[in-house]
């Protein structure tokens, strides 16, 4: 059945009848209708309506080789076709995944080497918080299971990795937190360094908040740290330099492992595989999932380092989890074949050396100077425009969140889709984006900008 044979009208209402959504006030999304993406090509979606809207979020981050990718296609129907399925367990598995597993060791960081494969981000921190903890017990101190995060982290919608993140909101309807999980403050220089403190000292303040929670609870009670590298869902808080190094340090320190989650910065966004590279971090496992596949299939991929690896190989017997999809071949296949895309276009080095740096440069020369906006940064192909009432003051529009909604919906209707967290709007486009592409975004954005200005005056 095709739904071609429906009307955007037609799909609306069957829409609102049966599909609840994630993350969705249902009550609004039925008064107004949802947008129906239809089909997409290179760095464009279009909807029901025919609409071509540039698509500045790669999905939700995770569409780095762009859309229409047709090697992708037959990689999955041509493992589908050999073995649609078979499971990693009882002994068993199928190529790709082992495949996959020896390339994902490869492109790593040197110390990592080892995969456990899952389908979404969350059941890979999941996988991740009973790794630790499990290390740990392995290692004859089962009292170490605190950990360290954030707050403003997201680190998925699970249980275990909604208590890991530190999302005000989520956890009011957690009903139930999973234990022995403290949140610190997030390095967000641009609403919490006090006025005349440098980035560094900002950096290295924020940093100690994390030293000052291990103390407190006691270096032999304190698993882990976890961190997204850049905090993605949270506002693209981009931390200073002096932060992850002295992260590391604390970490280092007190024998407290490093979870990186990169979920999102994963797989070329920061301009290197994973940005543990590019920001010369060294983590003890890094989550991933998203840009592992382009978002072509779910995938996810916990890569987990040596210290951990060789404790659960040689102590642990039997670790007692695992998904039904764990290794799945399809996706694996579709995996292998998207990094393959990636390395051969070049599109790491693109990112670092051209289209990265160009996109800080485009967005502080064209909107920069915006009377809405308080700051843009980025770091890679990721970035934040900070939305203010005055730029002098940093004051903000109220109620809070509602402008940069307004400037969303501008947006879309200039042909850009972006997202708004708070007052913060956000860019994760596709690893292709040239820099062409780049200057159109920007021009769709002011665009979009200067009809919201007019609205919220
Ligand atoms: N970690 C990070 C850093 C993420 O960004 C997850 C884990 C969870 O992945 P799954 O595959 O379980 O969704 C994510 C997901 C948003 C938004 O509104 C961001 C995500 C998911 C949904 C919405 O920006 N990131």
């Amino acid at each position: 059945m095709s739904y071609q044979n429906f009307s955007n009208a037609q799909m609306q209402a069957m829409d609102a009848a049966h599909h609840l959504h994630p993350f969705t006030d249902h009550a609004d999304l039925r008064a107004a209708g949802s947008r129906i993406i239809t089909r997409a090509d290179g760095a464009y979606v279009y909807d029901a309506l025919g609409n071509e809207i540039l698509d500045a979020m790669a999905g939700l981050w995770c569409v780095n080789a762009g859309y229409g990718r047709k090697e992708l296609v037959e990689a999955a129907r041509a493992q589908m076709e050999e073995l649609p399925y078979y499971n990693s367990f009882f002994r068993c598995t199928t190529p790709t995944p082992v495949l996959l597993a020896d390339r994902l060791a490869r492109i790593a960081p040197g110390h990592i080497n080892q995969v456990f494969y899952g389908s979404s981000g969350s059941e890979a921190n999941d996988t991740a918080l009973r790794l630790v903890r499990h290390y740990w017990a392995l290692e004859g101190k089962p009292e170490k299971t605190i950990v360290i995060s954030r707050q403003w982290a997201y680190h998925g919608s699970t249980i275990a990795a909604t208590s890991l993140g530190g999302m005000a909101a989520m956890h009011g309807q957690l009903y139930g937190a999973v234990p022995n999980i403290r949140h610190v403050m997030c390095p967000y220089a641009f609403e919490l360094a006090e006025p005349g403190e440098s980035d560094h000292d900002f950096g290295l303040r924020a940093a100690r908040t994390v030293e000052d929670a291990i103390v407190e609870a006691g270096p032999d009670n304190v698993a882990a740290f976890i961190g997204e590298p850049i905090q993605g869902a949270g506002g693209v808080k981009i931390p200073p330099a002096s932060y992850w190094p002295e992260i590391q340090r604390i970490c280092d320190k007190y024998d407290v492992l490093l979870m990186l989650d990169e979920v999102i910065t994963g797989y070329g966004r920061t301009g290197a595989w994973f940005a543990a590279q590019s920001m010369d971090i060294r983590p003890d496992t890094i989550t991933t999932a998203k840009g592992l596949t382009s978002g072509y299939q779910p995938l996810s991929a916990l890569l987990v380092g040596d210290r951990i690896a060789r404790t659960l190989v040689d102590k642990g017997g039997e670790f007692f989890h695992g998904y039904t999809y764990s290794g799945h071949p399809v996706a694996c296949a579709v995996a292998l074949a998207n990094l393959e895309i990636i390395e051969r276009e070049g599109l790491i080095e693109r990112v670092r050396d051209d289209t990265g740096p160009y996109l800080g440069e485009a967005l502080s020369a064209g909107i920069g100077d915006h009377a809405l906006v308080g700051e843009v940064r980025s770091f890679g192909l990721v970035a934040a425009i900070e939305i203010v009432r005055d730029r002098e003051t940093r004051e903000r529009f109220e109620p809070a969140g509602h402008a940069a909604t307004v400037i969303r919906d501008h947006a879309i209707d200039n042909g850009i889709m972006m997202r708004a967290v708070g007052d913060t709007m956000i860019l994760s486009p596709p690893l292709i984006w040239t820099r062409q592409t780049i200057d159109e975004a920007i021009d769709r954005i002011r665009s979009a900008l200067d009809a919201a200005a007019k609205e919220l005056r």
